[in-house]
């Protein structure tokens, strides 16, 4: 199976673009929502979605030969739910329905309802080991599936996070790829603040993984990081995506750690000339 769709870097840059509209537009819409914490991964999901690294086709989204994406942070759903849309798995005009009664789009992914949608997350932390275990049984069935995870900075300060990190280690899943969305924050403040992790490039060096520590919002470097977590070897990967919570609007931001909250319409206005979506 083979990624569907590999775009240039200025068609990447304008689905990103997309993708933050459909962020911004469907929470400010619904009144609810997470938008600084889908903003900060919306070029981590592009790359995977549009830079031909995930292999996905829409119309057999249980093709057991698929790669997954597993979206652990699931507060994120809205940027779940926009890539999917622009994907193909279903109709984009569906976004304008996120958590509004009956809709399949729930406030966090249901994988019982939506295409596309691999784990039902929203309860932080399990991300992880349901993605290893998609990844070992991908190797049992003898498919070459990859499967990457997304996990928030403020996520990785569950426990079972790193009994899957030391688990992943043991069993060699080679492929089995984290990234970390290192935003700096999570609900209550900064995410150094309530439990610092760093450094966390020899943390998950110390259980076997192969680790990189990037820029986030830089396509070509988030495209390059995922690539390379794609070589092979028997070592899972992380990738530690630098990024800003809320990017790039922090400056519309009236709180420095703006969480869980949509924009008013009149910031929602705003917030899009500043994307230039
Ligand atoms: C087990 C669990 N505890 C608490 C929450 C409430 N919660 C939702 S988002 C969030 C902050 C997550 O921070 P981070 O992982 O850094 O994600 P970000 O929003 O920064 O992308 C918390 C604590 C939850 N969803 N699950
Ligand atoms: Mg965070």
């Amino acid at each position: 199976m083979s990624a569907p769709t590999t775009h240039n870097r200025s068609e990447l840059e304008s689905v990103a673009r997309r993708l933050r509209r459909h962020i911004i537009t469907s929470t400010t819409a619904a009144g609810s929502g997470h938008p600084t914490s889908s903003l900060s991964a919306v070029e981590v999901v592009t790359a995977l979605y549009f830079g031909g690294i995930l292999r996905y086709n829409p119309r057999a989204p249980q093709d057991p030969r698929r790669d997954r994406f597993i979206m652990s942070k699931g507060h994120a759903a809205p940027l779940l739910y926009a890539a999917l849309a622009e994907a193909g798995f279903f109709p984009v005009s569906d976004l304008a329905t996120l958590r509004k009664l009956g809709s399949a789009l729930e406030g966090h992914p249901n994988l019982r309802r939506l295409p596309g949608v691999e784990a039902s997350t929203g309860s932080l932390g399990q991300g992880l080991s349901i993605g290893l275990g998609h990844a070992l049984a991908a190797r049992l069935d003898g498919h070459d599936a990859r499967v990457f995870v997304l996990l928030g900075d403020g996520e990785i300060n569950e426990g079972q996070v790193w009994e899957a990190v030391m688990a992943a280690g043991k069993y060699r899943a080679g492929n089995l790829i984290a990234i970390v969305d290192r935003n700096g924050y999570q609900q209550t403040g900064a995410a150094n603040d309530v439990l610092d992790l760093e450094p966390l490039v020899p943390k998950w060096e110390a259980f076997g993984w192969q680790a990189a520590d990037i820029s986030g919002h830089d396509l070509e470097a988030v495209g390059t990081a995922l690539r390379r977590a794609c070589e092979g070897g028997d070592r899972p990967n992380v990738i530690i995506a630098r990024t800003e919570k809320g990017y790039p609007i922090t400056g519309l931001l009236s709180e420095k750690n703006y969480h869980g909250k949509p924009l008013s319409a009149a910031d929602a206005e705003r917030a899009l000339s500043v994307i230039g979506a």
